[in-house]
């Protein structure tokens, strides 16, 4: 069975790692409403024509994108090949939808692959099932609704094989043209689905077969798993999970995937950014619970990442100058932290975050005993540690009882 393989590949970088940047671009960068945009709005393929024939992508530079995930402590970059759009970033023998075809006339994906190689990251690509576009595909941008009759009237005399062909055959380019490839994200599958309009997931994309090829293509690669099958890696999309993820009972690596501002195209209007505390705070939360996070920027219609989210990365860079020893080859530790806290832990260190700043004193229930020395991380000074006789608090009245077997440490009253 080759699909037992997949536990001798060594993917050690990828838990190394733990941080990544997902870039999502295509011809919805103009329309520059969400990647979704054909769909929601029900545009048909000649609306939508109109952001091929201006997709000019004039400051289109990946050394540039793979520099600002460097800075922000990413250690890898996954980019969109082909979108639900079904619009492909190289130039595809199997379809004139292609950059290519634009008047930016070139293809997109060597020089990003060139660009995040040199840069010392490892490559990605991301590349979709659904193909809005593609003449077989059973769904079209102009049938949203998966339960309705339109919807399975329309669906009915597409000849979904062929699209597997099709399907088949792109990802046979992509992974054989540009060297090495560490990873892949395919989106994504409906089997099972409640409004599931009668497609057979796996069995349309020919899931097994599929992955047998791609694994013969790139011995080394990562896969996840939205091809209806298990796959390497569990991809939980825009949700923090509640600790280790598993398939088939087994645990395995997992990815959180998120977004800036809730869109994974450049959405221009959007304004509604998270704070760059709150995605350090997910990062760890993600590490703490032995996965990683997959940050995404949109680029735009000219291939540029928008200020907000430069400073956005430059600001989880900052930290991760500082504080990426907590993160890169870390995971769970065996002990419980307290509320608001998390631990991460990498051989015998283990590295408390503070989600919020308790006054004066925490307690580390499970830690007396057991740390010879703690530190900041972000200037190497000391924190002074104790281990108080609960029976003796009453006379300090400033710290409630901890558990005897609670180390306490001591901390200022400013958060640092
Ligand atoms: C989803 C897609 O439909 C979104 O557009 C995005 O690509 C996300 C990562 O996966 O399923």
């Amino acid at each position: 069975m080759k699909l037992i393989e997949r536990n001798v590949v060594d993917h050690a970088w990828f838990s190394e790692s733990r941080f990544g940047m997902f870039v999502h671009w295509g011809l919805y960068a103009l329309a520059a409403r969400h990647e979704w945009v054909k769909n929601r709005e029900q545009l048909t393929d000649e609306d939508y024509q109109r952001y091929f024939d201006h997709f000019d992508p004039d400051l289109y530079d990946p050394a540039e994108w793979a520099r600002l995930a460097k800075e922000a402590g990413m250690r890898y970059v996954v980019l969109t090949t082909k979108h639900h759009d079904g619009f492909c970033l190289w130039d595809s023998a199997q379809t004139d939808y292609k950059s290519t075809r634009t008047p930016w006339g070139k293809d997109l994906i060597a020089p990003y692959v060139e660009a995040v190689r040199a840069a010392g990251l490892k490559v990605g690509f991301y590349h979709s099932l659904i193909d809005w576009h593609h003449p077989e595909f059973p769904v079209d941008s102009l049938h949203p609704q998966r339960d309705d009759e339109a919807f399975k009237a329309a669906a009915k005399d597409r000849d979904v094989s062929k699209y597997a062909d099709y399907l088949h055959a792109q990802v046979r380019e992509l992974l054989t043209d540009y060297g090495q490839i560490d990873y892949l994200f395919f989106d994504f599958s409906y089997r099972n689905r409640p409004d599931s309009w009668g497609g057979k997931g796996a069995d349309d994309w020919r899931s097994p077969e599929l992955l047998e090829m791609v694994r013969e293509l790139q011995p080394g690669i990562i896969v996840n798993d939205r091809l209806d099958i298990p796959g390497d890696f569990v991809t939980p999309e825009q949700y923090q999970p509640a600790g280790p993820m598993t398939i088939d009972g087994r645990e395995v690596p997992w990815e959180a995937c998120q977004t800036l501002n809730g869109s994974w195209g450049y959405d221009r209007d959007n304004l509604d950014y998270k704070s760059p505390d709150l995605l350090v705070r997910m990062l760890v939360d993600s590490v703490a619970k032995g996965g990683n996070l997959l940050l995404n920027v949109g680029p735009d219609g000219r291939g540029q990442i928008d200020p907000r989210a430069r400073r956005t990365l430059a600001d989880i860079g900052a930290w991760m100058e500082l504080n990426s020893r907590s993160i890169y080859g870390c995971g769970p530790s065996e002990f419980a932290a307290p509320p608001d806290c998390r631990y991460t832990q990498r051989g015998d260190r283990l590295y408390l975050h503070l989600f919020a700043w308790p006054f004066r004193h925490l307690h580390l229930p499970g830690l007396a005993g057991r740390v010879k020395y703690a530190q900041f991380l972000h200037d190497a000074s000391e924190i002074r540690t104790r281990v108080i006789d609960p029976s003796q608090t009453a006379k300090n009245t400033s710290i409630a009882a901890p558990s005897p077997d609670a180390l306490t440490i001591d901390l200022p009253v400013q958060r640092p």
